[in-house]
């Protein structure tokens, strides 16, 4: 179980709220437990929104007890006549507009500081590209300098600036890794940047977090992050898939997959011509953790995927293949599981 909370006391309540809404106890989902840079410095802001609305709160409540109990009716009020009637007193006006203006201050400057922070265009030759594409409900990223594509999974290395360039095929999608950084949204023809960075290894979770549809609460991700030397492994391996198949039944299923799915789906190095990207990337498929963001990646989902992947994402924009038997079935699954 993970640490969810701040050891110093302050303002539990409300950061209780705060690690219910963060989704706090789910592995590397929470926002109070930063595992990098961006996270951190976020972190920060909550807290300094937090306290100053914690302070409000107390002050407040302090002057009202005081004042409800201080000037409560008493027996002789009567002959002292009206109290001094204070309405329109420039000293009183004067000092409850400007502490508010002030804390507006001490809230405005970080916050607007850190948000351009994370918009500044990182060193090309000391960042990471990624251009990442939000679809209903599935996640594209694609390197364009290492000439990688993948879907829903996209690996990073650790110590290094990711420039993330977003935008939306559809509706407007917004991407989310509560643990490294975020929200930003991805709009349909605009591009906006979200420079991330992972301190360590780990997988941390992400979420479409723009309501988008019907599966939007589905539309999950996976941010991977490696150290260095194990990233460019993964991209060297990524720049040459094993995508030709040797053993019988995954060849026949590469058949099938030519014949169903490659207007929707590239698999690189598989030997066919690509006719459609509107699905994700299957290259490299078996290794993936997980099917669309929401199935353990193994043979009896990814079945369940191919039969009825409404079901499982409804709305999503994927065909049901009950039409194949069960035999045809089993060697497109034999051949995307030995994708790698
Ligand atoms: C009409 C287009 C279309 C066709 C044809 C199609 N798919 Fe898909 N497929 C999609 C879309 C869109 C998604 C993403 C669904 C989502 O998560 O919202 C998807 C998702 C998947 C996934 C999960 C991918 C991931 O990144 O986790 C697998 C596996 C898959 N399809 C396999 C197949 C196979 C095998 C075939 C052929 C038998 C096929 N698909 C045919 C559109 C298509
Ligand atoms: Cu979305």
């Amino acid at each position: 179980m993970k640490r969810c909370l701040p050891a110093s006391g302050a303002a539990m309540g409300i950061l209780t709220a705060f690690s219910l809404l963060t989704g706090c106890g789910n592995h590397n989902m929470s926002a109070l437990d930063p595992q990098g840079p961006v996270g951190k410095s976020e972190l920060n802001l909550i807290y300094l929104s937090t306290g100053i609305m914690t302070f409000v709160v107390v002050v407040v409540t302090v002057i009202y007890i005081y004042v409800v109990w201080r000037y409560r009716e008493r027996p002789g009020d009567e002959e002292k006549g009206i109290p001094e009637q204070v309405a329109g007193s420039k000293k009183l006006e004067v000092l409850w507009t400007v502490i508010p203006i002030m804390l507006l201050i001490v809230l405005a400057v970080p916050t607007i500081a850190t948000t351009f922070s994370l918009k500044e265009k990182p060193d090309p030759a000391d960042s990471l590209r990624i251009n990442v594409t939000g679809y209903q409900y599935w996640w594209g990223f694609e390197y364009p300098e290492q000439k990688v594509t993948t879907a829903n999974e996209v690996h990073i290395p650790t110590g290094k600036k990711v420039d993330l360039i977003m935008t939306a095929h559809d509706v407007i999608h917004a991407f989310w890794v509560p643990s490294l950084g975020g929200k930003q949204d991805l709009s349909p023809g605009k591009t906006d940047r979200l420079v991330l960075q992972a301190d360590k290894p780990g997988i941390y979770e992400g979420k479409c977090a723009e309501l988008c549809g019907a599966s939007h609460s589905l539309m999950n991700f996976r941010v991977i992050a490696h150290e260095p030397k194990d990233f460019d492994q993964w991209i060297s391996s990524q720049q040459n898939p094993k995508s030709r198949p040797t053993v019988g039944r995954a060849e026949e299923g590469r058949r099938w997959v030519e014949q169903n799915c490659i207007g929707c789906h590239a698999v690189r190095g598989a030997g066919y011509r690509v006719l459609g990207r509107t699905g994700p990337e299957l290259t490299a498929f078996g290794e993936r953790t997980r099917i669309a963001g929401v199935l353990d990646n193994n043979r009896d989902n990814l079945k369940a995927w191919l039969k009825n992947p409404q079901d499982i994402k409804p709305g999503n924009r994927m065909p049901a293949f009950d039409h194949l038997s069960e035999k045809d079935l089993d060697a497109i699954v034999n051949y995307l599981q030995e994708l790698k």
